[in-house]
């Protein structure tokens, strides 16, 4: 093993956090410590939490830590904000200070800004939820940003998915219409302190309706006012019950074949563009048929093609 992924398994949080940084930046090595760790991971419970920005996201992982640590299960947080690259993630990690979270040898609390990686934000950010299960930990809370593909990417590495909406954003429509319906395993109306709610229940349950025939899993509706903790208790239950179901159908062995087909064909993809850049097709090289494209001297059908050709004919024995 990889010096680093044998002490990131022994839970040094030190390393740990060295670990994600190296795999975030896809730093030399990160391969080999992936490869470790993946065989190692597999055990915590992913959850995700999706939802437009001031919903109540942060504020509610913050109560889920309390209850997951009132079961003595120990939690990682992994904050996916693309508003983190200026506040450096300072909202979450404030909130959590102050709740004296950060000197809780149980939890571990990470900040994700949104950089454009190669492999893609989500390929990057699934890897460090890899490493931070390997590091053995029960629960590992994902907060996104219900906003774009990247995200929806990014909530489909979790076992179950929760989707905030609160009452009165007049956007609530927009939201389901968003894809984000489908990727729901609970919907959280959270700020159920506000007018409004009974309206956005209504609306769901109708979408629901719409979609019911087909859903093995009907996700529940559950309602929270996550600054005062209500409704806590009970999407925990839901979440619990949504893993009880997972683990009953077929359907958690199909997520997770669903999910490495993606990872494994975009490493592929990933491994092979680098490797046909690097070998056939030097940066000045593409550059020189890129220009040629936009004066149509040349063409991206042909020029393509024929790369492949060629590698083809060097690779057959
Ligand atoms: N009234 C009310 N305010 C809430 C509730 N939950 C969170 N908030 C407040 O909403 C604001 C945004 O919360 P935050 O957790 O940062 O939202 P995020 O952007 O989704 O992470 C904060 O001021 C919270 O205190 C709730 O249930 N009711
Ligand atoms: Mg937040």
């Amino acid at each position: 093993m990889h010096p680093l992924s044998e002490k990131v398994v022994a839970g040094d949080r030190r390393a740990l956090a060295r670990c994600l940084s190296v795999v975030e930046d896809r730093r030399e090595g990160y391969l080999d410590i992936l490869g470790d760790l993946y065989r190692r991971a597999g055990r915590g419970r992913i959850i995700g939490i999706t939802g437009p920005p001031g919903a109540g996201k942060s504020t509610l992982v913050d109560k889920l830590i309390g209850a997951y640590r009132e079961q003595n299960l120990t939690v990682a947080v992994a904050a996916v904000d693309p508003s983190s690259a200026f506040s450096g993630g300072a909202i979450l990690g404030d909130r959590i200070r102050m709740q004296g979270r950060a000197l809780d040898e149980g939890v571990f609390i990470r900040s994700m800004a949104t950089r454009g990686h190669m492999g893609g934000l989500s390929g990057a950010t699934g890897d460090a939820l890899t490493v931070l299960d390997a590091a053995g930990f029960d629960v590992i809370l994902v907060e996104t940003v219900g906003v774009g593909q990247d995200e929806v990417d990014i909530v489909r590495e979790a076992d179950t998915v929760l989707v905030l909406l609160v009452p009165g954003m007049g956007d609530d429509i927009q939201v389901i219409k968003a894809g984000i319906m489908e990727i729901a395993d609970v919907f959280v109306i959270n700020k159920a302190d506000r007018d409004g709610v009974d309206r956005v229940e209504r609306e769901l349950h109708s979408a629901l309706t719409l979609a019911g025939e087909e859903l093995a899993w009907t996700p529940p509706i559950l309602k929270t006012v996550a600054s005062r903790g209500e409704g806590v208790p009970e999407l925990v239950a839901a979440v619990e019950k949504h893993r009880e179901h997972l683990a009953a159908s077929e359907e958690g062995r199909d997520r997770l074949l669903l999910k490495f087909t993606q990872k494994f064909s975009d490493l592929l993809a990933e491994g092979f563009l680098a490797r046909l850049r690097e070998r056939w097709l030097p940066p000045e090289e593409e550059r020189r048929l890129l220009e040629a494209f936009v004066r149509r001297e040349a063409d991206p059908y042909t020029a393509s093609d024929e790369i492949l050709r060629r590698i083809c004919w060097e690779v057959r024995p």
